[in-house]
């Protein structure tokens, strides 16, 4: 008999590895939000959900199917991708709402800090037989005045052609396509990648039963994620998408916005495409 773990990831091992991730980067406490603030939203969500039950008279059936689906989001570390997928792209917009430079997108639950440096002109760490189309990737990091940003840090992660993360799927190198580059002094860089597939959340765990119960779909149209930061700057978190994915107008996590397109052309060897970032400085 052959083990499959190395094809067939289990929405448990990602969701764990998604849970230890958002724990050692990102975890802050309730104790560390005002109690004004948690009194009012705490209190808003609750209400909004004892609303939802009057208004469609849920049944004891229903509460108990809801209770033991809360247990098992938890037993199978999907908190990170629940919320990442149906929440965060509000959070995100409102979080953006002022800026006047790039577009952001939500970052996802699949973000690992301190990837390789490449520098401005380099490849993704992949592997030697890495499955998918090349795709060059060029671009200037800008102010909102239009001044160009060098030494800006553009950190760019993302699915291999099977719709796999390393860090969160077995059996890929550590770093697989997640890389850190570095503008030059004329804020540009030039990244050698591959164009990832579409992407479908887990469909084992939780997250998947709750998508199987009510008949919705598991898919993202296939994307890039980035970080760009330079001093003095808000940190811009995008995803990048390409024109005719067939789930670019329904993406399962609503993070699609028509800024945030690549339209590569066709080369030689795969594909290559300009698009680059304008940058906010911070306020005061
Ligand atoms: C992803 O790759 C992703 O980008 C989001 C937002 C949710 C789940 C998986
Ligand atoms: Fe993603």
């Amino acid at each position: 008999m052959t083990t499959t773990t190395d094809t067939n990831p289990k929405a448990a091992d990602s969701g764990a590895s998604a849970t230890a991730r958002f724990r050692s980067d990102k975890a802050s406490g309730v104790a560390d939000t005002p109690k004004e603030r948690v009194d009012l939203l705490a209190g808003e969500v609750i209400e909004a959900v004892t609303a939802t039950v009057r208004r469609h008279k849920v049944t004891y059936d229903e509460y108990n199917a809801l209770k033991s689906w809360l247990i098992s989001v938890g037993e199978d570390g999907e908190w990170p991708l629940f919320l990442d997928v149906w929440v965060e792209h509000a959070v995100e917009e409102v979080a953006t709402e002022h800026r006047e430079g790039n577009k952001g997108a939500i970052e996802g639950p699949f973000y690992v800090p301190n990837a390789p440096e490449q520098g401005a002109d380099g490849t993704i760490p992949m592997r030697e037989d890495e499955h998918g189309t090349e795709l060059v990737w060029t671009g200037q990091v800008t102010s909102v005045d239009g001044s160009a940003l060098g030494g800006a840090v553009v950190e760019l992660w993302h699915a291999d052609s099977d719709g796999y993360y390393s860090q969160f799927a077995p059996g890929l190198p550590e770093w697989n396509l997640r890389g850190t580059f570095t503008t030059d002094d004329e804020g540009r860089f030039a990244i050698t990648t591959i164009r990832p597939a579409p992407y479908q959340i887990p469909t084992d765990g939780a997250c998947g039963k709750l998508i199987a119960a009510a008949g919705w779909h598991a898919w993202r149209p296939a994307h890039l994620h980035v970080k760009v930061s330079a001093p003095g700057h808000e940190l811009l978190t995008a995803q990048l998408y390409f024109p005719g994915d067939e789930h670019n107008d329904d993406d399962i996590a609503s993070a699609v916005k028509p800024e945030l397109m690549l339209a590569p052309t066709t080369t030689d060897s795969g594909e290559t495409v300009d698009y680059g970032f304008v940058l906010d400085p911070t306020r005061d």
